[in-house]
């Protein structure tokens, strides 16, 4: 909580700091909420940017600054149906007119205008709320689907590159015996048995058969905000990670988180499975909104997606705790491996399934609704 009061300060144009606290689930930033009186605007958020993982910060808010105005534009020449809203998150400045203030120890600090009247949830609650959260990705890139993904700069370098992150793997096993157990034991198999195939997506990009696109990078489920009222999908955020990349990876990624009822902090890890229905609902939703500009080629690859996000994020959790828990916040030294368990299993699930999965991919491609 250090210097977040004199953080929340600077970005406070009127009226007076009266609480910061701690707000959200990330894995990454600390996330903070102010609540300002004698202002017009009553609260704002203001989040510290983890520096080690982002190491040039102002490139995100460059992203943010290109991204915002176009979805702005875009936003002013569409025109959504009745009861439904549409909102994205502004940048504040500080005094100075700056879009970020360092504090005394160095660490970079940014304030977001507080989307009102709106909630997060970590996992779905029914088959509408899946179809909103399909929506919400759908929205996304539809608004996006003319940013030529060249305007932006790549504040993430290697994100979403599964062989970069299986050699990455390699690369921290070979220094040393390191952690074992039995289920340590189990996820080193997995990852054996897996590994060959995983550059599929990779390969099909390289080869000019999926194109690259604006994307959001971790649309999961707790991203998505949703109408305190109608439950509809409000906005998407945490878009720090917005960048040049394919809608696979953000597909396969919202339907991991999505599709997973226990949650991805889940203890029981055994018990996870993947919800088809659930799948077929948040697609729909997609689909409503992003069947206009996606290729026959990009159909081919989703279940591919699918199978390998989850393996991609198992495999960072698992790659993490061997190397000493240096990427994502932990609550306990197992916590990340207890985190790949549930991934691993999600896939396993996935894998068991892709008759049904590939049956619904099949479905939707061809337009039934
Ligand atoms: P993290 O990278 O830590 O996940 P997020 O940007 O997702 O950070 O913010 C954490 C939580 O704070 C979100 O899940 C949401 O509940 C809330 N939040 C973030 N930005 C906004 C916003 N602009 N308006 C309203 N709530 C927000
Ligand atoms: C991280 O910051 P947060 O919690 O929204 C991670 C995502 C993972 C996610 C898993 C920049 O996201 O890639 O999918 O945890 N973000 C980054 O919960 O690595
Ligand atoms: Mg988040």
């Amino acid at each position: 909580m250090s210097h977040c009061f004199t953080a929340a300060q600077q970005f406070t144009p009127q009226g007076r700091v009266l609480d910061v606290k701690e707000y959200g689930q990330g894995n990454i930033n600390a996330t903070f909420l102010v609540t300002l009186e004698g202002a017009a605007v009553k609260s704002f958020i203001l989040q510290r940017l983890n520096t080690k993982v982002f190491p040039r910060p102002e490139l995100i808010m460059e992203n943010l600054r290109t991204f915002t105005a176009h979805l702005r534009g875009r936003l002013q020449q569409e025109s959504l149906p009745p009861g439904r809203r549409w909102e994205v998150p502004e940048v504040l400045l500080t005094a100075g007119g700056q879009d970020h203030w360092f504090d005394p120890d160095g660490a970079f600090w940014r304030a977001l205008s507080f989307i009102d009247q709106a909630r997060s949830q970590d996992t779905i609650q029914d088959l509408e709320h899946a179809r909103e959260v399909g929506y919400a990705l759908g929205r996304f890139h539809y608004l996006l689907s003319d940013l030529p993904p060249e305007r932006l700069a790549d504040p993430l370098p290697g994100f979403h590159h599964l062989p970069r992150y299986l050699r990455h793997y390699d690369q921290v096993i070979a220094q040393g015996p390191g952690k074992q157990s039995p289920e340590a034991d189990w996820c080193h198999r997995y990852v054996a048995a897996r590994r060959a195939g995983a550059g599929v997506l990779e390969e099909a990009k390289a080869a000019g058969k999926l194109p690259r696109r604006t994307i959001h990078g971790d649309p999961k489920v707790n991203n998505v905000l949703l109408d305190a009222a109608s439950g509809r999908a409000v906005a998407l955020i945490d878009l720090d990670t917005v960048k040049p990349g394919l809608v696979h990876y953000d597909l396969g990624d919202c339907l991991r988180s999505g599709c997973n009822p226990l949650g991805e902090e889940t203890g029981d890890w055994q018990a996870v499975h993947f919800d088809s229905e659930i799948c077929r609902a948040l697609l729909r939703g997609y689909l409503s909104q992003a069947r206009g500009f996606l290729t026959s080629g990009d159909y081919d690859y989703l279940f591919a997606a699918i199978r390998l996000l989850p393996f991609e994020l198992g495999l960072r959790f698992f790659t993490d705790y061997l190397a000493g828990n240096v990427y994502f916040k932990v609550r306990s030294p197992e916590h990340n491996l207890a985190r790949a368990l549930v991934q691993f299993r999600l896939m396993e699930s996935i894998e068991l399934q892709e008759r049904v999965i590939r049956g619904i991919i099949g479905e939707l491609a061809g337009g039934e609704f």
